[in-house]
């Protein structure tokens, strides 16, 4: 485990935080490289029997295809972009990725609701690190079972990395909400192993 990565006091989860795994100016470079030359999807989601356009652009590279939200992701080859970024993940976690999801926030107005990443294919106890450029956006969790526990938010800030991992998408789901704030656009990749 990278020493910049810290243990948020979290129970049934195991979560760790870098606010500044890849500091400015190298953190803006790969904002604009990744506005560039990720192959940016507007996808859509059903939601009472109407499709939608999802609150946010997303692009899915990876060795595996991977279904969510109902959405069947077929893989893309790695850009050299995203196979620079998941060796200095996969370095940080300890662990292995086969894919990466992309999340392009363009506005406050863009977002991604209550949810956890335990599709089946992610296995029992997956690591997800999740890495962030561009404006900085409000991310909360809140205990799937546990009322007594409060929803815990925090600011994913320009090049921080967030690791979850151990029970964590068994226990608690995650949000990033809108804001009426004016924000910059934000770019999110979580990195996965997806088993076939
Ligand atoms: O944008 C984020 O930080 C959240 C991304 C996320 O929850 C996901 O891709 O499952």
């Amino acid at each position: 485990m990278h020493s910049q990565l810290k243990p948020f006091n979290l129970p049934d989860a195991e979560v760790y935080f870098s606010a500044d795994f890849i500091p400015a100016p190298e953190s803006n470079l790969y904002f604009d490289r990744l506005m560039q030359e990720v192959n940016w999807q507007q996808e859509s989601i059903k939601m009472f029997g109407r499709n939608l356009p999802m609150p946010r652009l997303t692009a899915w590279y990876g060795d595996r295809s991977y279904t969510y939200s109902g959405l069947h992701n077929k893989p893309q080859l790695w850009l050299p972009v995203l196979q620079e970024l998941r060796q200095q993940v996969e370095q940080a976690s300890g662990h292995k990725y086969n894919s990466v999801l992309l999340n392009l926030y363009r506005t406050g107005q863009d977002s991604m609701g209550w949810h956890s990443d335990n599709e089946p294919e992610l296995g029992q106890q997956p690591s997800i690190a999740s890495l962030n450029f561009g404006g900085e956006r409000r991310f909360a969790f809140k205990h799937r079972t546990r009322k007594d526990l409060k929803p815990f938010a925090f600011t994913l800030t320009n090049g921080s990395l967030l690791l979850m991992q151990g029970p964590t998408q068994h226990h608690w789901l995650h949000q990033v909400p809108k804001t009426a704030k004016p924000v910059p656009p934000r770019i999110n990749l979580t990195f996965r192993c997806v088993n076939s």
